[in-house]
Protein backbone atom coordinates (compact mmCIF):
# COMPACT_ATOMS: atom_id res chain seq x y z
CA UNK A 1 0.00 0.00 0.00
CA UNK A 2 1.42 3.64 -0.66
CA UNK A 3 0.69 4.97 2.36
CA UNK A 4 3.09 2.38 3.49
CA UNK A 5 5.64 2.90 1.03
CA UNK A 6 5.39 6.79 2.50
CA UNK A 7 5.93 5.60 6.21
CA UNK A 8 8.78 3.52 5.18
CA UNK A 9 10.54 6.34 3.74
CA UNK A 10 9.69 9.64 5.99
CA UNK A 11 10.94 6.54 8.67
CA UNK A 12 14.25 6.90 7.08
CA UNK A 13 14.82 10.83 7.55
CA UNK A 14 14.39 9.70 11.09
CA UNK A 15 16.92 6.46 11.74
CA UNK A 16 17.47 4.98 15.11
CA UNK A 17 20.49 5.17 16.90
CA UNK A 18 22.32 1.84 16.75
CA UNK A 19 21.73 -0.18 19.59
CA UNK A 20 19.98 1.97 21.63
CA UNK A 21 16.79 0.01 23.55
CA UNK A 22 14.20 1.92 25.06
CA UNK A 23 11.18 1.21 27.07
CA UNK A 24 7.64 2.65 27.43
CA UNK A 25 8.13 3.60 31.02
CA UNK A 26 6.17 4.84 33.87
CA UNK A 27 4.95 7.28 31.71
CA UNK A 28 5.58 7.30 28.64
CA UNK A 29 9.56 7.59 26.75
CA UNK A 30 11.79 9.51 28.77
CA UNK A 31 15.60 9.92 28.36
CA UNK A 32 18.14 12.81 26.57
CA UNK A 33 16.55 14.40 23.87
CA UNK A 34 19.01 13.73 21.24
CA UNK A 35 18.04 9.80 21.28
CA UNK A 36 14.45 10.44 20.87
CA UNK A 37 13.75 12.06 16.95
CA UNK A 38 12.71 8.38 15.86
CA UNK A 39 10.96 7.50 18.77
CA UNK A 40 8.67 11.12 18.47
CA UNK A 41 8.33 10.12 14.55
CA UNK A 42 6.73 6.67 15.43
CA UNK A 43 4.60 7.66 18.56
CA UNK A 44 3.04 9.85 16.14
CA UNK A 45 2.11 6.64 13.84
CA UNK A 46 1.49 4.23 16.83
CA UNK A 47 -1.20 7.59 18.37
CA UNK A 48 -2.61 7.24 14.33
CA UNK A 49 -2.98 3.62 14.55
CA UNK A 50 -4.36 4.01 18.35
CA UNK A 51 -7.55 6.77 17.07
CA UNK A 52 -8.05 4.57 14.17
CA UNK A 53 -8.67 1.74 16.52
CA UNK A 54 -10.97 3.70 19.39
CA UNK A 55 -12.41 5.76 16.30
CA UNK A 56 -11.52 8.63 18.80
CA UNK A 57 -9.00 11.80 19.33
CA UNK A 58 -5.59 10.57 20.75
CA UNK A 59 -3.26 12.85 22.85
CA UNK A 60 0.17 13.28 22.09
CA UNK A 61 2.00 15.06 25.20
CA UNK A 62 5.78 15.70 24.30
CA UNK A 63 7.63 16.53 27.64
CA UNK A 64 10.20 15.55 30.03
CA UNK A 65 8.20 16.47 32.84
CA UNK A 66 10.60 16.49 36.36
CA UNK A 67 13.21 15.45 34.61
CA UNK A 68 16.22 18.02 33.81
CA UNK A 69 16.40 19.93 31.02
CA UNK A 70 18.47 17.96 28.64
CA UNK A 71 15.83 14.92 28.51
CA UNK A 72 12.89 15.16 26.69
CA UNK A 73 9.74 12.42 26.35
CA UNK A 74 6.66 12.11 24.98
CA UNK A 75 3.28 10.15 26.12
CA UNK A 76 0.18 9.19 24.52
CA UNK A 77 -3.19 10.10 25.80
CA UNK A 78 -6.25 7.44 25.49
CA UNK A 79 -9.99 8.52 25.06
CA UNK A 80 -11.18 9.79 28.20
CA UNK A 81 -7.84 11.70 28.83
CA UNK A 82 -6.53 8.97 30.97
CA UNK A 83 -2.73 7.06 30.10
CA UNK A 84 -2.73 5.18 27.00
CA UNK A 85 -3.91 1.49 27.77
CA UNK A 86 -1.08 -0.90 28.70
CA UNK A 87 -1.33 -3.52 26.01
CA UNK A 88 -0.17 -0.08 24.11
CA UNK A 89 2.24 0.74 26.09
CA UNK A 90 4.26 -2.95 24.99
CA UNK A 91 2.99 -1.75 21.17
CA UNK A 92 4.84 1.14 21.31
CA UNK A 93 7.94 -0.71 22.93
CA UNK A 94 7.93 -2.81 20.30
CA UNK A 95 7.77 0.35 17.66
CA UNK A 96 10.29 2.24 18.76
CA UNK A 97 13.08 -0.24 19.50
CA UNK A 98 12.42 -2.04 15.71
CA UNK A 99 15.46 -1.69 13.35
CA UNK A 100 14.53 0.07 10.25
CA UNK A 101 14.14 -2.93 8.24
CA UNK A 102 11.75 -4.00 10.72
CA UNK A 103 9.41 -1.16 11.23
CA UNK A 104 6.80 -1.45 8.45
CA UNK A 105 6.18 -5.19 9.88
CA UNK A 106 6.47 -3.95 13.78
CA UNK A 107 3.33 -1.55 12.54
CA UNK A 108 1.45 -4.32 9.80
CA UNK A 109 1.92 -7.07 13.26
CA UNK A 110 0.04 -3.94 15.84
CA UNK A 111 -2.58 -3.33 12.91
CA UNK A 112 -3.33 -7.04 12.57
CA UNK A 113 -3.69 -8.32 16.28
CA UNK A 114 -6.05 -5.21 17.03
CA UNK A 115 -8.26 -5.48 13.49
CA UNK A 116 -7.87 -1.95 12.76
CA UNK A 117 -9.10 -0.59 9.98
CA UNK A 118 -6.81 1.52 7.92
CA UNK A 119 -9.68 3.31 5.95
CA UNK A 120 -10.84 4.98 9.54
CA UNK A 121 -9.81 8.12 9.77
CA UNK A 122 -8.14 9.46 12.67
CA UNK A 123 -7.94 11.78 14.92
CA UNK A 124 -5.37 13.26 16.89
CA UNK A 125 -4.32 16.46 19.85
CA UNK A 126 -1.46 16.18 17.85
CA UNK A 127 0.22 17.78 14.71
CA UNK A 128 0.01 16.99 12.16
CA UNK A 129 -3.52 15.85 11.62
CA UNK A 130 -6.15 18.03 13.63
CA UNK A 131 -5.65 20.11 16.66
CA UNK A 132 -1.92 21.66 17.51
CA UNK A 133 -2.61 22.94 21.42
CA UNK A 134 0.84 24.25 20.89
CA UNK A 135 1.91 24.54 24.67
CA UNK A 136 0.09 23.38 27.19
CA UNK A 137 0.95 21.55 30.19
CA UNK A 138 0.54 17.98 30.29
CA UNK A 139 -3.16 17.82 32.34
CA UNK A 140 -4.53 20.37 30.21
CA UNK A 141 -3.79 18.15 27.11
CA UNK A 142 -5.32 15.19 28.90
CA UNK A 143 -8.52 17.37 29.44
CA UNK A 144 -8.59 19.06 26.03
CA UNK A 145 -8.83 14.46 24.86
CA UNK A 146 -11.43 13.99 27.40
CA UNK A 147 -13.59 17.38 26.19
CA UNK A 148 -13.43 16.21 22.76
CA UNK A 149 -14.04 12.55 23.45
CA UNK A 150 -17.38 13.29 24.86
CA UNK A 151 -18.71 15.83 22.41
CA UNK A 152 -18.00 18.98 25.07
CA UNK A 153 -19.55 17.33 28.03
CA UNK A 154 -16.78 16.91 30.60
CA UNK A 155 -15.71 21.03 29.28
CA UNK A 156 -15.29 23.06 26.37
CA UNK A 157 -12.02 21.61 24.21
CA UNK A 158 -9.87 24.92 24.57
CA UNK A 159 -7.58 26.38 27.20
CA UNK A 160 -9.92 28.86 27.92
CA UNK A 161 -12.58 26.42 28.73
CA UNK A 162 -10.17 24.69 31.14
CA UNK A 163 -9.53 28.17 32.92
CA UNK A 164 -13.53 29.16 32.67
CA UNK A 165 -14.48 26.17 34.10
CA UNK A 166 -12.15 25.62 37.04
CA UNK A 167 -11.99 29.11 37.75
CA UNK A 168 -15.83 29.46 38.20
CA UNK A 169 -16.08 26.69 40.47
CA UNK A 170 -13.13 27.86 42.30
CA UNK A 171 -15.18 31.49 42.31
CA UNK A 172 -18.50 29.68 43.68
CA UNK A 173 -16.56 27.76 46.37
CA UNK A 174 -14.59 30.59 47.81
CA UNK A 175 -16.57 33.49 46.85
CA UNK A 176 -18.90 33.23 49.95
CA UNK A 177 -16.53 32.40 52.72
CA UNK A 178 -16.70 35.51 55.10
CA UNK A 179 -13.47 37.18 56.38
CA UNK A 180 -11.18 35.65 53.96
CA UNK A 181 -7.92 38.13 53.88
CA UNK A 182 -5.30 39.58 51.49
CA UNK A 183 -2.87 37.11 53.54
CA UNK A 184 -5.28 34.32 53.12
CA UNK A 185 -5.69 34.58 49.48
CA UNK A 186 -2.05 34.84 48.97
CA UNK A 187 -0.45 32.00 47.41
CA UNK A 188 3.47 31.62 46.16
CA UNK A 189 4.29 29.08 43.39
CA UNK A 190 7.16 28.07 42.10
CA UNK A 191 6.82 27.52 38.44
CA UNK A 192 9.72 25.18 38.21
CA UNK A 193 10.83 27.27 35.35
CA UNK A 194 8.19 24.89 33.29
CA UNK A 195 5.22 25.55 31.16
CA UNK A 196 3.14 25.85 34.62
CA UNK A 197 4.50 28.90 34.93
CA UNK A 198 2.91 30.85 32.43
CA UNK A 199 -0.41 28.69 32.51
CA UNK A 200 -0.84 29.71 36.02
CA UNK A 201 -0.50 33.39 35.08
CA UNK A 202 -3.05 32.97 32.25
CA UNK A 203 -5.17 31.11 34.79
CA UNK A 204 -4.82 34.09 37.27
CA UNK A 205 -7.08 36.80 35.35
CA UNK A 206 -9.86 34.07 35.59
CA UNK A 207 -9.51 34.23 39.14
CA UNK A 208 -11.04 38.02 40.35
CA UNK A 209 -8.24 38.41 42.75
CA UNK A 210 -9.71 35.46 44.79
CA UNK A 211 -6.76 33.89 44.81
CA UNK A 212 -3.17 36.21 44.71
CA UNK A 213 -0.11 34.69 42.94
CA UNK A 214 3.15 35.63 43.80
CA UNK A 215 4.61 33.77 40.90
CA UNK A 216 8.73 32.31 41.09
CA UNK A 217 11.18 30.17 38.73
CA UNK A 218 8.81 31.39 36.15
CA UNK A 219 11.46 30.53 33.22
CA UNK A 220 12.47 34.35 32.76
CA UNK A 221 16.01 32.99 33.91
CA UNK A 222 16.96 29.53 35.57
CA UNK A 223 16.72 25.96 34.35
CA UNK A 224 13.57 23.34 33.89
CA UNK A 225 13.50 21.63 37.15
CA UNK A 226 17.40 22.98 38.35
CA UNK A 227 16.90 23.45 41.98
CA UNK A 228 13.37 23.93 42.11
CA UNK A 229 10.24 22.33 40.86
CA UNK A 230 8.14 19.63 43.38
CA UNK A 231 10.75 16.75 42.98
CA UNK A 232 13.11 18.84 43.95
CA UNK A 233 11.24 19.85 47.18
CA UNK A 234 9.79 16.54 47.74
CA UNK A 235 12.95 14.95 47.51
CA UNK A 236 15.98 17.17 48.68
CA UNK A 237 12.86 17.86 51.63
CA UNK A 238 13.94 21.48 51.11
CA UNK A 239 12.88 24.80 49.67
CA UNK A 240 13.59 25.82 45.52
CA UNK A 241 16.21 28.27 45.11
CA UNK A 242 14.35 31.58 43.53
CA UNK A 243 11.21 31.49 45.62
CA UNK A 244 11.59 34.28 48.76
CA UNK A 245 9.24 32.94 51.54
CA UNK A 246 8.71 34.78 54.37
CA UNK A 247 8.15 32.85 57.95
CA UNK A 248 4.85 30.66 57.59
CA UNK A 249 3.92 31.49 54.03
CA UNK A 250 2.09 29.54 52.44
CA UNK A 251 4.03 27.99 48.81
CA UNK A 252 3.86 25.76 46.71
CA UNK A 253 6.17 24.26 43.60
CA UNK A 254 4.44 22.28 40.44
CA UNK A 255 6.81 20.48 38.30
CA UNK A 256 7.98 21.21 34.81
CA UNK A 257 4.62 20.07 33.06
CA UNK A 258 2.35 20.75 36.03
CA UNK A 259 1.05 17.52 36.53
CA UNK A 260 2.59 17.01 40.28
CA UNK A 261 2.38 19.71 43.21
CA UNK A 262 3.69 19.88 46.90
CA UNK A 263 3.42 22.81 49.37
CA UNK A 264 5.81 23.96 52.12
CA UNK A 265 6.20 26.34 54.67
CA UNK A 266 9.14 27.59 57.01
CA UNK A 267 8.38 27.59 60.60
CA UNK A 268 9.46 30.63 62.64
CA UNK A 269 12.44 28.34 64.09
CA UNK A 270 13.82 28.04 60.11
CA UNK A 271 12.55 24.63 59.84
CA UNK A 272 11.61 23.65 56.52
CA UNK A 273 8.12 21.76 56.34
CA UNK A 274 6.49 19.86 53.45
CA UNK A 275 3.38 18.49 52.82
CA UNK A 276 3.45 16.28 49.87
CA UNK A 277 0.67 14.35 48.71
CA UNK A 278 -0.05 12.01 51.00
CA UNK A 279 -0.88 15.71 52.86
CA UNK A 280 -2.75 16.27 50.29
CA UNK A 281 -4.44 13.26 49.78
CA UNK A 282 -5.61 13.50 53.95
CA UNK A 283 -6.80 16.83 53.21
CA UNK A 284 -9.04 15.94 50.36
CA UNK A 285 -10.43 12.81 51.66
CA UNK A 286 -11.43 14.76 55.16
CA UNK A 287 -12.81 17.50 53.36
CA UNK A 288 -15.06 15.18 51.29
CA UNK A 289 -15.91 13.19 53.87
CA UNK A 290 -17.09 15.38 56.35
CA UNK A 291 -19.32 17.38 53.06
CA UNK A 292 -20.81 13.61 52.12
CA UNK A 293 -21.24 13.06 55.62
CA UNK A 294 -23.42 16.88 55.84
CA UNK A 295 -25.34 15.57 52.62
CA UNK A 296 -26.39 12.05 53.87
CA UNK A 297 -24.98 10.45 51.23
CA UNK A 298 -23.57 6.86 51.21
CA UNK A 299 -20.97 6.91 48.71
CA UNK A 300 -18.04 4.68 48.93
CA UNK A 301 -14.41 6.71 49.13
CA UNK A 302 -11.27 4.82 48.93
CA UNK A 303 -7.37 7.06 49.20
CA UNK A 304 -5.21 4.85 46.77
CA UNK A 305 -1.37 5.33 46.87
CA UNK A 306 1.74 3.67 46.66
CA UNK A 307 4.93 1.99 48.85
CA UNK A 308 6.66 5.89 48.86
CA UNK A 309 3.63 6.59 50.84
CA UNK A 310 4.98 8.02 54.39
CA UNK A 311 3.33 5.34 56.91
CA UNK A 312 1.81 7.59 59.40
CA UNK A 313 0.03 9.16 56.57
CA UNK A 314 -1.55 5.76 55.64
CA UNK A 315 -2.16 4.88 59.47
CA UNK A 316 -4.16 7.72 60.04
CA UNK A 317 -6.24 7.57 57.09
CA UNK A 318 -6.75 3.66 57.46
CA UNK A 319 -7.49 4.13 61.66
CA UNK A 320 -8.23 7.57 62.43
CA UNK A 321 -10.34 8.26 59.74
CA UNK A 322 -11.41 4.85 58.55
CA UNK A 323 -11.10 5.54 54.87
CA UNK A 324 -10.32 2.42 52.69
CA UNK A 325 -7.11 2.15 51.61
CA UNK A 326 -5.49 0.70 48.49
CA UNK A 327 -1.73 0.37 47.84
CA UNK A 328 -0.64 0.19 44.01
CA UNK A 329 2.54 -0.04 42.17
CA UNK A 330 4.44 3.60 41.25
CA UNK A 331 2.49 5.44 37.82
CA UNK A 332 -0.40 7.71 38.19
CA UNK A 333 -2.17 4.58 35.57
CA UNK A 334 -1.90 2.32 38.30
CA UNK A 335 -3.37 4.82 40.86
CA UNK A 336 -6.03 6.13 38.64
CA UNK A 337 -7.39 2.22 37.73
CA UNK A 338 -7.75 1.79 41.24
CA UNK A 339 -9.11 4.64 42.17
CA UNK A 340 -11.98 3.93 39.09
CA UNK A 341 -13.36 1.16 41.46
CA UNK A 342 -15.19 3.73 44.02
CA UNK A 343 -17.74 5.86 43.87
CA UNK A 344 -14.51 8.49 45.20
CA UNK A 345 -11.85 7.61 44.39
CA UNK A 346 -8.81 9.64 46.18
CA UNK A 347 -5.51 8.81 44.52
CA UNK A 348 -2.11 10.58 44.93
CA UNK A 349 1.58 9.64 44.53
CA UNK A 350 3.55 11.28 47.34
CA UNK A 351 5.36 13.05 45.31
CA UNK A 352 2.40 15.26 44.39
CA UNK A 353 0.83 13.66 41.74
CA UNK A 354 -3.03 12.68 42.04
CA UNK A 355 -6.73 13.70 41.49
CA UNK A 356 -10.11 12.93 42.59
CA UNK A 357 -12.13 10.33 40.05
CA UNK A 358 -15.80 10.45 40.74
CA UNK A 359 -18.47 7.89 39.16
CA UNK A 360 -21.39 8.45 37.00
CA UNK A 361 -23.31 7.60 40.05
CA UNK A 362 -21.87 9.71 42.44
CA UNK A 363 -22.23 12.37 40.04
CA UNK A 364 -25.86 11.86 39.62
CA UNK A 365 -27.00 11.41 43.46
CA UNK A 366 -24.81 14.64 44.10
CA UNK A 367 -26.55 16.50 41.13
CA UNK A 368 -30.23 15.56 42.17
CA UNK A 369 -29.41 16.41 45.92
CA UNK A 370 -28.55 19.45 45.00
CA UNK A 371 -31.61 20.08 43.21
CA UNK A 372 -33.95 18.40 45.39
CA UNK A 373 -36.34 21.25 46.89
CA UNK A 374 -37.17 19.13 50.11
CA UNK A 375 -33.94 19.00 51.53
CA UNK A 376 -32.64 20.54 54.49
CA UNK A 377 -30.33 23.75 54.27
CA UNK A 378 -27.28 22.09 55.09
CA UNK A 379 -27.78 18.96 52.82
CA UNK A 380 -27.94 21.05 50.42
CA UNK A 381 -25.00 23.54 50.97
CA UNK A 382 -23.26 20.10 51.18
CA UNK A 383 -24.22 19.12 47.95
CA UNK A 384 -23.75 22.29 46.17
CA UNK A 385 -20.27 22.25 47.82
CA UNK A 386 -19.33 18.55 46.32
CA UNK A 387 -20.74 19.48 42.80
CA UNK A 388 -18.38 23.01 42.36
CA UNK A 389 -15.64 20.71 43.98
CA UNK A 390 -15.93 18.20 41.08
CA UNK A 391 -16.02 21.42 38.42
CA UNK A 392 -12.67 22.44 39.76
CA UNK A 393 -11.19 19.19 39.99
CA UNK A 394 -9.22 17.91 36.34
CA UNK A 395 -10.64 14.09 36.91
CA UNK A 396 -8.30 12.76 33.76
CA UNK A 397 -5.09 13.13 35.78
CA UNK A 398 -2.91 14.79 38.39
CA UNK A 399 -2.90 18.72 37.64
CA UNK A 400 -1.50 21.16 39.88
CA UNK A 401 -3.32 24.29 38.73
CA UNK A 402 -6.68 22.03 39.30
CA UNK A 403 -5.31 20.66 42.32
CA UNK A 404 -3.48 24.23 43.88
CA UNK A 405 -7.32 25.74 43.37
CA UNK A 406 -8.41 22.75 45.19
CA UNK A 407 -6.48 22.91 48.03
CA UNK A 408 -7.01 26.38 48.26
CA UNK A 409 -10.98 26.24 48.46
CA UNK A 410 -10.32 23.76 51.10
CA UNK A 411 -8.15 25.57 53.51
CA UNK A 412 -10.99 28.60 53.14
CA UNK A 413 -13.74 26.67 53.41
CA UNK A 414 -12.51 25.11 56.35
CA UNK A 415 -11.15 28.62 57.83
CA UNK A 416 -7.20 26.40 58.12
CA UNK A 417 -3.95 27.42 57.75
CA UNK A 418 -1.18 25.44 56.11
CA UNK A 419 0.23 25.02 60.26
CA UNK A 420 -3.16 23.52 61.26
CA UNK A 421 -3.02 21.08 57.68
CA UNK A 422 0.60 20.15 58.41
CA UNK A 423 -0.57 19.34 61.99
CA UNK A 424 -3.19 16.51 61.30
CA UNK A 425 -0.34 13.84 61.23
CA UNK A 426 3.17 14.04 61.56
CA UNK A 427 4.99 12.39 58.77
CA UNK A 428 7.66 10.02 59.95
CA UNK A 429 11.21 11.01 58.54
CA UNK A 430 11.57 9.53 55.34
CA UNK A 431 14.68 9.61 53.03
CA UNK A 432 14.75 8.73 49.05
CA UNK A 433 18.64 8.05 47.42
CA UNK A 434 19.00 6.71 43.34
CA UNK A 435 21.58 4.06 42.70
CA UNK A 436 23.53 4.12 39.36
CA UNK A 437 23.32 0.19 38.45
CA UNK A 438 24.17 -1.11 34.89
CA UNK A 439 20.54 -2.26 34.42
CA UNK A 440 17.73 -1.07 36.80
CA UNK A 441 15.87 -4.04 35.37
CA UNK A 442 17.77 -6.48 37.07
CA UNK A 443 15.46 -5.72 40.05
CA UNK A 444 12.23 -6.83 40.21
CA UNK A 445 9.39 -6.13 42.14
CA UNK A 446 6.24 -7.86 43.97
CA UNK A 447 3.49 -7.00 46.23
CA UNK A 448 3.09 -3.33 44.76
CA UNK A 449 6.92 -2.72 44.58
CA UNK A 450 7.02 -3.44 48.52
CA UNK A 451 9.39 -6.03 47.79
CA UNK A 452 12.28 -7.13 45.80
CA UNK A 453 12.42 -10.25 44.27
CA UNK A 454 15.69 -10.13 41.95
CA UNK A 455 18.65 -10.13 42.09
CA UNK A 456 19.17 -12.95 44.70
CA UNK A 457 19.84 -12.15 48.39
CA UNK A 458 18.47 -8.26 48.22
CA UNK A 459 15.08 -8.52 49.89
CA UNK A 460 16.81 -10.64 52.73
CA UNK A 461 19.29 -8.14 52.90
CA UNK A 462 16.64 -4.73 53.19
CA UNK A 463 14.63 -7.30 55.47
CA UNK A 464 17.79 -7.35 58.12
CA UNK A 465 18.98 -3.74 57.28
CA UNK A 466 15.18 -2.81 58.26
CA UNK A 467 14.82 -4.69 61.35
CA UNK A 468 17.98 -2.68 63.11
CA UNK A 469 15.33 0.56 63.58
CA UNK A 470 12.56 1.47 65.36
CA UNK A 471 9.24 1.73 63.28
CA UNK A 472 11.46 1.26 59.97
CA UNK A 473 10.57 0.26 56.63
CA UNK A 474 12.42 0.33 53.32
CA UNK A 475 12.09 -0.93 49.81
CA UNK A 476 13.83 -0.36 46.27
CA UNK A 477 12.68 -0.08 42.49
CA UNK A 478 13.75 0.49 39.38
CA UNK A 479 12.38 3.84 38.10
CA UNK A 480 10.26 4.16 34.78
CA UNK A 481 11.39 7.09 34.10
CA UNK A 482 15.35 7.60 34.96
CA UNK A 483 18.13 5.54 34.07
CA UNK A 484 18.76 4.51 38.20
CA UNK A 485 17.32 2.31 40.85
CA UNK A 486 15.48 4.11 43.67
CA UNK A 487 15.62 4.09 47.47
CA UNK A 488 13.09 4.72 49.77
CA UNK A 489 13.83 4.39 53.98
CA UNK A 490 11.37 5.65 56.67
CA UNK A 491 12.24 5.44 60.52
CA UNK A 492 11.62 6.63 63.43
CA UNK A 493 14.61 9.67 63.69
CA UNK A 494 15.60 11.18 60.33
CA UNK A 495 19.46 9.93 61.39
CA UNK A 496 17.93 6.23 61.14
CA UNK A 497 16.02 7.33 57.60
CA UNK A 498 19.30 8.06 56.74
CA UNK A 499 21.41 5.73 57.62
CA UNK A 500 18.93 2.65 56.53
CA UNK A 501 18.81 4.43 53.10
CA UNK A 502 22.18 4.41 52.57
CA UNK A 503 22.81 0.85 54.28
CA UNK A 504 20.25 -0.15 51.70
CA UNK A 505 21.93 1.74 49.06
CA UNK A 506 24.87 -0.06 49.25
CA UNK A 507 23.15 -3.28 49.15
CA UNK A 508 21.71 -2.43 45.76
CA UNK A 509 24.96 -1.21 44.80
CA UNK A 510 27.03 -5.08 45.91
CA UNK A 511 24.22 -6.97 44.84
CA UNK A 512 22.56 -5.16 41.62
CA UNK A 513 25.32 -4.01 39.37
CA UNK A 514 26.49 -0.78 40.75
CA UNK A 515 28.36 1.45 38.62
CA UNK A 516 30.43 4.28 39.01
CA UNK A 517 31.35 4.94 43.10
CA UNK A 518 30.42 3.50 46.01
CA UNK A 519 27.57 5.20 47.41
CA UNK A 520 28.31 7.17 50.30
CA UNK A 521 26.64 7.76 53.79
CA UNK A 522 24.86 10.94 53.73
C1 LIG B 1 6.02 10.22 36.33
C2 LIG B 1 4.77 9.44 36.61
C3 LIG B 1 4.55 9.31 38.11
C4 LIG B 1 5.79 8.73 38.77
C5 LIG B 1 7.05 9.51 38.38
C6 LIG B 1 8.31 8.86 38.85
O1 LIG B 1 5.86 11.52 36.83
O2 LIG B 1 3.68 10.08 36.00
O3 LIG B 1 3.44 8.48 38.30
O4 LIG B 1 5.66 8.74 40.15
O5 LIG B 1 7.12 9.61 36.97
O6 LIG B 1 8.39 7.57 38.31
P1 LIG B 1 9.66 6.65 38.47
O7 LIG B 1 9.91 6.55 39.93
O8 LIG B 1 9.28 5.35 37.83
O9 LIG B 1 10.80 7.36 37.79
P2 LIG B 1 6.21 12.79 35.95
O10 LIG B 1 5.68 13.93 36.73
O11 LIG B 1 7.70 12.82 35.78
O12 LIG B 1 5.49 12.54 34.64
Amino acid sequence: MAQFEEVSQKSALHPKPAGLVLQYGTAGFRTNAKNLDHVMFRMGLLATLRSKNTKATIGVMVTASHNPEEDNGVKLIDPMGEMVAMVWEGYATQLANAEQDDLLPALKDIIKREAINMTQEALLCSPPVLSDYGLVTTPQLHYMVCCQNTQGQYGEATVEGYYRKLSQAFIRLTKNVPNRTDDQKHLCVDGANGIGALKVREMERHLERELQISLFNDGSSGKLNHQCGADFVKVQQKAPTGVEMTVGERCCSFDGDADRIVYYYSSSAGRFHLLDGDKIATLISTFLKELLTQAGLDLKMAVVQTAYANGSSTQYLENTMKVIMKCTKTGVKHLHHAAQEFDIGVYFESNGHGTVLFSKTAEQKIKQLAEDSTSSDEKKRAALLLQNTINVINQTVGDSISDMLLIEAILAIKGMTVQQWDAIYSDLPNRQLKVRVSNPRVIDTTDAERRAVSPAGLQEAIDSLVKKYRQARSFVRPSGTEDVVRVYAEAETQESADALAHEVSLAVYRLAGGVGDEPKPL
